[in-house]
């Protein structure tokens, strides 16, 4: 069966934050496949992911890159697929400004749906929500992680 989930990033640096997506996706039962791909460094290799992408048969994207975070936007041109972006703190930020509102800001009729700064666990469980509108088994591990996280909050106790 082919791989739904595609997550890529402009760098090798990226992969410490990216791969809480990854993790939480393996968590859910989701085989993710996971790229370095960078807009400014391999523009060629980024068109051909994106054209590609959908024949390949992925379902969604989770892109993460910062400083001048194009790589989710420019993907998001070339591709009908679902594309969420992850604003990656990266060491010359400007506290990761840049790379939210370069990701954030996108113009009307090209969207990103943007999680928070250095969040990709978050974007891990939104491309496992996507992809559980048509399976119903993920759906049903999705309510069990959720369970289990309210259930860890409701019995947490602060020691006073
Ligand atoms: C971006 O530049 C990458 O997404 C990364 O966050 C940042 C720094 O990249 P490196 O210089 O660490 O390769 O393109």
């Amino acid at each position: 069966m082919a791989v739904k989930v595609a997550i890529i990033m402009g760098s090798e640096s990226d992969w410490k934050v990216m791969q809480a997506a990854h993790d939480v996706l393996r968590e859910l039962g989701v085989e993710a496949h996971a790229e370095v791909v960078s807009a400014h460094r391999t523009p060629e290799k980024m068109f051909e992911f994106a054209k590609s992408a959908k024949q390949a048969g992925f379902q969604v994207i989770i892109a993460g890159a910062g400083g001048a975070a194009h790589l989710p936007g420019m993907v998001a041109s070339l591709t009908p697929l679902p594309v969420i972006g992850v604003p990656v703190k990266s060491a010359n930020s400007l506290d990761g400004w840049d790379s939210v509102l370069s990701i954030l800001q996108m113009p009307g009729g090209v969207p990103v749906a943007t999680v928070a700064l250095d969040n990709a666990k978050n974007a891990g469980i939104l491309a496992a929500q996507i992809l559980a509108l048509s399976d119903a088994a993920l759906a049903k591990r999705l309510e069990g992680f959720r369970t289990a996280q309210s259930e860890k909050v409701l019995s947490s106790k602060l020691s006073i």
